[in-house]
């Protein structure tokens, strides 16, 4: 099996799977690598602190969600694998890893569940995972049934994921007491300073069963054997070994051998999550299952159907403000179901951070004033508690007691103030609560206090300052772009958008300053915003578009000179807002726009995308040309442009654009993005005209600001039902072919139901309050004096 060879020189091994490990090493000065006989590797080399070229398939460390997430072989997941008894035949549900095709399949998203149905060899498999509201742990419900005509001898293996836990120490048994099986770890650390919070974590993995099975094993490679994980050895032998892993990677398998009757289901509970101790896991079991049940018995509501019922009321409070019916049901469909569900995911997670972006937090929050204002109300409270004494705005938001501000918090960005205005403005139009720009709000790190008034003045101040000699705003390592970080790093750089932000934020706070009584402001900011805006024109202007900024050296970018990066979508959509463009200028940008930008799925961020990197410009010129930052379909910044158009009336072009947020409807687009319309992704690949293989593609990740706009701009915009100091707002703004639609509009406790439809005769928007016929003509379009709890009819004529 192995010996040294003759010379003496090589150690010979002549099996693969005797010592599934043995290795050799190389390494000189600046590297290694550690050789195993199976022909995996791990290698490492200084740069000089240590360093991969060739990667695990994942990221390795734990960081914010990332998009555009690998799938591979041994990727986490929850499956359950299925043995004929009597063939030994093998497939897994809901598919991998197996990839066995089935039959029949069905992957149904919901709102607060996820379910499949297979049906494959005379067996119906439903598999269904649901969350309770509070505390972490996947409830799972697996039913197998025996859809044949005669008596089935199978085995099922549920199969969860644990993995490589830790480094330091990682183990896993079958809990008969628990009827769990227990995965446990230390979460690897160094320092002494780190104990104290270590030994609190939840460090065991468990998953439980309501029912006792027949067999398991909890070593992963045990498991495995030299099948692999698309076909285990272990489900070869009769049962699973029961084995146990001791500093061996662990994994939660099961085995049940039933034999169902021609028509017989059977149904399986699992719970899957993190633990602190035993204790928990014992306190979890009773919660969900009361006390161990008799295998086989029915299954009346219990703490499990109990948590499965809380969990999809508590998803259902996050009901929007709007409900459409208009000729586009895909976008009825997105705009009723799944926009609001995925505002609200953002307003009560803030994205799973501790430490959310500033200007992310606010623009969560700005999405929760439709659906839960209270909590956009505290969260304004507790961003200006954190801003600085001279207004500044710190990079992060800090939610939780001792936590930091990490990764991207730690780089200094310049334009979080400018959300404070623009997301208030959209609260108080939802709320016309002007009385908390009355609270008291202490300053972080000072023994100041100021009213909300005053410390969103001092923000608007703070941007206005900014600037440099041409009235330009600083972009120090960012604004809204992350990756813009070479910019201005030295000091001089500014930023074309901030400045036409800043502008915009004047505009706003001048309208919220004279609503509240604070005329000279109000006249003040708006001289303000004509003299940023005539900064703008006079150093950003390029002939067809904006530039987006001008770098320390003083050269501008984002000009029809460069080849790369020539035009950037932000500064021309929100040229709109602050009204730095006149007509002119507005339509050579949207022109510019369409020309440049526009792609079958959506407006590019910026264009061409940038094949090198630009060290006067940043980190966004070295992401991969067509992703993210870098020329991406980045739905964030598109939804600004289209919330830009809808603001000045160009309704066409407005709807062509938020249509193409969603995929559809032809099956080819639905294929190249991927993804189902149940949410909005970050981006969708981009660099249409440079690599189309792979425009369009999803980055399937649901993190993204993009949302609370879409909503303003279906609520602002394209139904035109925003709310006003007065009371609401009837303006819509349907695209020319929609004959009619309808909306139903809860605001400010009352309900608006609103029939639009287009008629002869008419030269323009003509809003009823009371039925179709004998309605009373509203001046202004605003209905005013809404009433809680009462219900107003209202009809609106559209010019045919
Ligand atoms: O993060 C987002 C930020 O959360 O990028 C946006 C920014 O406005 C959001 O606040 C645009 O830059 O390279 C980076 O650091 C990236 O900027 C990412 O972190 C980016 C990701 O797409 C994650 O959502």
């Amino acid at each position: 099996m192995i010996r040294p060879t003759e010379d003496q020189q090589y150690y010979e091994l002549t099996s693969p799977t005797e010592l599934p490990k043995a290795s050799g090493f190389l390494w000189n000065n600046q590297m290694m690598i550690h050789m195993n006989c199976r022909g995996y590797a791990v290698s490492q080399f200084m740069q000089p602190e240590p360093a991969k070229y060739s990667y695990a398939p994942n990221l390795e460390a734990k960081t914010f969600m990332q998009p555009e997430q690998p799938y591979y072989a041994h990727h986490p997941g929850r499956f359950l694998f299925i043995k004929d008894e009597e063939s030994g035949y093998i497939f897994s549900a809901p598919y991998e890893p197996t990839r066995q095709l089935p039959e029949k399949y069905t992957f149904a998203a919901g709102k607060h569940d996820i379910r499949w149905t297979i049906e494959h060899w005379n067996l119906r498999i439903e598999m269904t995972l649901t969350l309770p509201k509070d505390g972490v742990a996947e409830l799972w419900k697996i039913k197998v049934k025996n859809t044949g005509a005669r008596k089935r001898k199978i085995s099922l293996y549920p199969y969860f994921s644990v993995g490589y836990m830790s480094w330091m120490n990682q183990s896993g048994v079958y809990d008969e007491k628990l009827g769990a099986i227990v995965c446990s770890a230390i979460t690897p650390y160094q320092k002494v300073q780190d104990y104290p919070a270590i030994k609190n974590l939840k460090d065991k993995t468990y998953l439980l069963a309501e029912k006792k099975p027949d067999a398991w094993e909890v070593s992963q490679e045990a498991f495995e054997g030299e099948g692999g994980i698309m076909r285990p050895s272990a489900l070869e032998s009769g049962l699973l070994a029961c084995g146990d892993a001791r500093y061996e990677m662990p994994t939660a398998a099961m085995q049940y051998r039933i034999q169902p009757e021609a028509g017989e289901e059977l149904e399986y509970r699992f719970v899957f999550g993190p633990a602190k101790d035993e204790a928990e896991i014992a306190d979890i079991r009773e919660l969900y299952f009361g006390t161990e049940k008799e295998s086989g018995a029915a299954s009346t509501e219990d703490g499990f159907d109990a948590a499965a019922r809380a969990y999809a009321a508590y998803v259902a409070e996050g009901r929007g403000c709007l409900t459409i019916d208009t000729p586009d049901k895909g976008l009825d469909n997105f705009v009723n179901q799944w926009l609001p569900r995925q505002v609200y995911y953002h307003g009560v997670t803030n994205r799973l951070s501790t430490d959310p972006q500033t200007r992310n937090y606010l623009q969560d929050h700005m999405g929760m004033s439709y659906i839960d204002p209270d909590t956009t109300r505290k969260a304004f409270l507790t961003a200006l508690s954190q801003q600085r004494p001279d207004g500044s705005m710190p990079d992060g938001i800090v939610l939780y007691e001792g936590a930091e501000l990490k990764y991207i918090n730690q780089v200094p960005h310049t334009d979080h103030c400018v959300w404070l205005p623009v997301c208030l403005s959209t609260y108080l139009d939802e709320t016309n609560d002007y009385a908390l720009l009355g609270e008291e709000v202490a300053y972080a790190g000072a023994d100041k206090t100021g009213t909300v008034f005053e410390h969103i003045d001092l923000a608007v101040q703070w941007l206005i300052g900014d600037r440099d000699e041409r009235g330009l705003n600083y972009i120090n390592q960012g604004d809204w772009c992350d990756p813009m970080n070479m910019v201005g790093h030295k000091g001089r750089g500014v930023s074309g958008w901030l400045t036409i932000a800043t502008a915009y934020a004047c505009r706003i706070w001048a309208d919220m300053c004279e609503q509240y009584g604070r005329t000279e402001e109000a006249a003040n900011y708006r001289e303000q915003a004509e003299e940023i805006n005539g900064a703008v024109n006079r150093h950003l202007w390029d002939g067809d578009w904006y530039a987006r900024g001008i770098t320390d050296d003083g050269v501008p970018f984002g000009i029809s000179a460069d080849e790369e990066g020539r035009i950037f979508i932000n500064p021309q959509g929100w040229s709109l807002l602050s009204g730095a463009a006149d007509a002119a200028k507005k339509e050579k940008l949207i022109r510019a726009v369409e020309e440049q930008l526009e792609s079958p799925y959506g407006v590019e961020k910026l264009a061409p995308s940038y094949t090198a990197m630009r060290e006067d410009v940043g980190r966004v010129t070295q992401k991969h040309p067509g992703s993210a930052e870098n020329g991406a379909v980045y739905n964030h910044a598109a939804a600004f442009y289209i919330y830009a158009l809808y603001a000045v009336g160009e309704k066409e072009n407005a709807y062509r654009l938020l249509r193409k947020m969603l995929p559809g409807t032809d099956p080819a687009d639905i294929k190249q993005r991927g993804q189902l319309p149940v949410f909005i992704p970050n981006y969708y690949r981009g660099a249409y005209r440079q690599f189309p293989r792979t425009a369009g593609r999803s980055s399937h990740l649901f993190n993204t600001g993009t949302v609370p706009w879409v909503y303003r701009c279906v609520i602002d915009g394209l139904f035109g039902v925003q709310g006003t100091p007065d009371g609401l707002r009837i303006a819509p703004q349907l695209p020319a072919d929609w004959n009619e639609a309808s909306a139903v509009r809860t605001f400010r406790g009352a309900e608006f139901r609103i029939a639009i439809r287009r008629e002869a005769g008419v030269s323009e928007t003509e809003v009823y309050l009371g039925g179709a016929a004998g309605g009373e003509r509203i001046e202004g379009g605003i209905v005013r004096g809404v009433q809680a709890g009462e219900s107003y009819d209202v009809t609106v004529k559209l010019p045919l």
